[in-house]
């Protein structure tokens, strides 16, 4: 996949990170305060999930397990492989991936199809608690160790079997070792998980359609290979602490998708959270299907946050195109560019999702 996207940003002449093309917007908002104006509810705290006592782990997992039993709201006639209201949110963002992942909506496409998820949690499965998220360097060099992925029940369930046919993986120039696994998970609370969408071919055939499978529907086991290497060369303290030390909304989004910091560098901390866990966290489509996707994204949410408030009055900033890899033929985000989310929610501009201590979030990061 990283070898695609290099090839593609050298055939479309980015590889310099075209500055010109994109654009910086500013916004006069203080980030640091939630202006009183968080009437609903109180203040979500979002925590690491170590820092969850075991029972509220598994009131987070039950949960997940609960989405997996409401009814879609997605037509099945359109989208075969959506079964359950979770494939809502998969089918949601295989739908909009080619618009959302290496461009300027990333951050705040993200931010929101979080949101939409902790609520749906809390709202619909009776979840009382909020998201949590992964705290990369915590764990970086021993992922079967961690409460996350150490198969407990307390866990979000571990490695999968070890497959002797998993492959290595090539990032950029490199070639990045397998994982332990690479076949099915049979422990925690998600050993007999079903997927359902996907998998997508990781060389992408076309930057503008839904490539094949689409939505069909193709049940198998979830699949993990838990890969340390991966994790400690591209989610440690080191690179956690160059992304919070960004000069700028491009210099962030770099360090964020690329490492070293350069637009060829082989996988930034938001890949390398992907690549640590195998094929299906990996599926750029439909990696929502690994139920660690959320945790991910919201440590990712939650560094930009924190970098935000850094620097509240410059750094209400987005930078790129609506299109992936910001192609010219991308429209230049703004503020107040609408961004989709189907079946889950009416269109939401970018500028709503700037900051998450405002009324309509209302929530912070431990
Ligand atoms: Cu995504």
């Amino acid at each position: 996949m990283v070898q695609f996207y290099k090839s593609v940003l050298v055939a479309l002449g980015l590889f310099s990170v075209a500055h010109s093309s994109l654009i910086d917007i500013d916004l006069d908002l203080d980030l640091s305060t939630d202006n009183g104006c968080c009437p609903q509810r109180n203040e979500a705290s979002r925590k690491e999930w170590g820092e969850l006592t075991p029972s509220q782990r598994i009131d987070y997992t039950d949960a997940v397990l609960c989405m997996q039993k409401q009814p879609q709201h997605l037509p099945r006639e359109e989208f075969p492989g959506v079964r359950n209201r979770f494939d809502d949110f998969v089918a949601t963002h295989i739908n909009y991936t080619l618009h959302v992942h290496y461009s300027g909506l990333f951050l705040p496409w993200h931010r929101h199809f979080l949101w939409l998820w902790e609520t749906a949690l809390r709202d619909e499965c009776g979840y009382t608690g909020h998201l949590p998220y992964w705290d990369w360097p915590k764990w970086d060099n021993d992922l079967a160790a961690s409460p996350l992925f150490d198969c407990s029940e307390s866990s979000l369930s571990g490695d999968g079997e070890y497959n002797p046919g998993e492959q290595s993986i090539q990032g950029g120039s490199q070639t990045l070792p397998p994982g332990t696994g690479g076949g099915c998970v049979r422990c925690g609370p998600f050993k007999d998980m079903e997927l359902h969408l996907g998998p997508f071919s990781r060389n992408l055939a076309s930057t503008t359609e839904i490539p094949a499978p689409g939505f069909d529907y193709n049940p198998r086991c979830f699949n993990r290979s838990l890969n340390n290497f991966v994790s400690s060369n591209y989610n440690n303290e080191t690179i956690v602490d160059r992304l919070l030390s960004s000069t700028d909304i491009i210099d962030f989004q770099t360090v964020m998708d690329h490492w070293p910091p350069r637009p060829d560098g082989v996988l930034g901390p938001h890949g390398g959270g992907h690549f640590s866990l195998g094929a299906t966290l990996q599926d750029l489509f439909a990696s929502p299907q690994d139920p660690a996707f959320m945790l991910h994204h919201a440590m990712i949410d939650r560094l930009w946050s924190i970098w935000q408030n850094k620097d509240a009055k410059n750094r209400n900033a987005i930078n790129g195109t609506n299109a992936i890899l910001n192609p010219p033929t991308g429209k230049l985000v703004t503020l107040d560019m609408e961004m989709e989310f189907g079946v889950l929610d009416r269109p939401r501009t970018i500028g709503e999702a700037m900051d998450p201590t405002k009324d309509g979030y209302c929530y912070s990061y431990t």
